[in-house]
């Protein structure tokens, strides 16, 4: 018996690109149910693909896909097979590599779904979505033309080597750090209530430098504390550049778990406040947990004593691993953002919108600000405001700045906002 599809085969198995087939993506098919795998090969190749393979088990993909990995576009993989199941499957593609795009033909629902992305959250595969057994044209046709779509905008993955602990340094000693930022607004009357400062690296080769590039390292190497605080330095210093010119606004900076873990932060951060003839209530800070032992109660110490002194305390991404209700249980946070997995698309996701409902309800009822962000669209933007939510942060209202830009944003958003908020006035 073949468990893949092998020569002699009824059924049509063309991974390989033929000259006639370009621009044509590879699909496999992989499913334990011979009579499936021929109807499912049947109605793709109906739908005009032409190189469609097929495969009886997770092993027999494995297999054929092992020569050449990049031939396959799409695969199409049922759940519950016999033997090796289709997330193992998935979890041993996304760990070899594999970039191509996932349907899931299980009549699991919404929740394993939902699990199953996480699972694959990391690497590169991407899961279209899941369809029911047997899928039907319509099904197959929206989510393999989303592939089409996606692989067109993709850009070419740049791989860049990581930065070095000495670069950083030279960085931070030659003043290459920029801050730019994204407003925060409210979502009943659109005001604007603070902005959140978000640093990059203005590297002399490689333009504007993205945190995710260069944060990690400089907690790892200890020169996270002096970025914070050029960064507190900087926003405060904005502050008062922004009055000057008749906009009275807050800014938000990001502050990492492991500076709230040195015993003087506290003392360090008013003293910076006072030095630049600020108050405490200008500045708020967005706290992400990163993986730091919990065993300290340093960092609580410290966020108890700026709290007392009036400073903002946001619990930065909530929802994700790090940032827990532990933490909101033992910290006085003022402001609660819902991390945007959790906004994006909520309002046709069984999943997600009870979630953020449900985080935004606990932020009211602690008496802290409840923030969306990630908030892209005009549909995000009204689902937020029908649940209640007090503020939005987001490419819908604003892509991360230069302060230069800020003004001038402003005036644009108060042109946009009667259309976007019952009081305007
Ligand atoms: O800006 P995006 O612009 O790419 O920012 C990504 C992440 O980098 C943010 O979620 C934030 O946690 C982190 N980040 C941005 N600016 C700072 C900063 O000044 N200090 C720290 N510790 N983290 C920052
Ligand atoms: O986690 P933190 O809030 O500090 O993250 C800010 C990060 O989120 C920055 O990298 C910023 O560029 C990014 N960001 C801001 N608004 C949006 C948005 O609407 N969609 C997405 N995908 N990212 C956003
Ligand atoms: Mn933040």
């Amino acid at each position: 018996m073949t468990d893949s599809c092998a020569p002699g085969d009824a059924l049509p198995c063309r991974l390989g690109t033929g000259e006639f087939d370009a621009g044509q993506p590879g699909i496999l098919l992989v499913d334990d149910h011979p009579l499936m795998l021929a109807t499912q090969a049947r109605l793709l190749s109906g739908m005009g693909y032409r190189r469609v393979g097929t495969a009886r088990s997770a092993e027999a993909a494995l297999a054929l896909m092992r020569p050449d990995p990049a031939a396959v576009d799409v695969l199409i993989c049922d759940l519950n097979m016999p033997g090796m199941d289709g997330i193992e499957l998935l979890r041993i593609l996304d760990r070899q590599g594999f970039g191509g795009g996932v349907i899931l033909l299980s009549g699991e629902g919404a929740r394993v779904l939902q699990t199953v992305q996480r699972l694959l959250g990391r690497g590169q595969l991407v899961l279209l979505g899941a369809l029911e057994k047997p899928a039907s044209r319509e099904g197959l046709r929206g989510l393999l033309d989303d592939w089409t779509s996606r692989a067109a905008s993709r850009p070419a993955p740049k791989v860049r080597p990581p930065f070095t602990e000495e670069e950083l340094r030279t960085a931070h000693r030659l003043g290459e750090w920029v801050l730019h930022y994204q407003p925060k607004v409210d979502l009943g009357n659109g005001s604007l209530a603070s902005l959140e400062a978000l640093i990059r690296w203005q590297h002399p080769e490689q333009g504007l430098v993205m945190p995710d590039r260069f944060i990690a390292l400089a907690e790892a190497c200890g020169l996270i504390d002096p970025m914070t605080e050029w960064a507190l330095r900087e926003g405060l210093a904005q502050i008062a550049r922004w009055r000057g010119a008749g906009l009275d606004t807050r800014v938000a900076v990001n502050v990492s778990m492991a500076s709230l873990d040195a015993p003087d932060f506290a003392n360090r951060t008013s003293a910076i406040v006072k030095e630049m003839g600020m108050q405490p209530r200008d500045l708020i800070l967005e706290v992400t947990e990163s993986r730091l032992g919990e065993s300290s109660t340093t960092p609580l110490e410290n966020l108890v004593r700026l709290r007392v002194q009036r400073f903002g305390l946001s619990i930065d991404d909530f929802g994700t691993g790090h940032s827990s209700l532990a933490q909101l249980r033992d910290i006085p946070f003022t402001e609660l953002k819902v991390d945007r997995g959790f906004v994006r698309g909520a309002r046709t996701n069984a999943v997600i919108r009870p979630i953020l409902e449900g985080s935004i309800e606990m932020a009211r009822r602690l008496g802290m600000q409840s923030v969306a962000e990630g908030v892209e669209t005009q549909d995000d933007w009204r689902l937020l405001q029908e649940v209640g939510c007090d503020l939005a942060q987001g490419y819908f209202i604003a892509r991360p700045m230069p302060a230069e830009q800020v003004v001038e944003w402003l005036s644009a958003w108060m042109a946009r906002r009667p259309a976007l908020v019952a009081n305007s006035g």
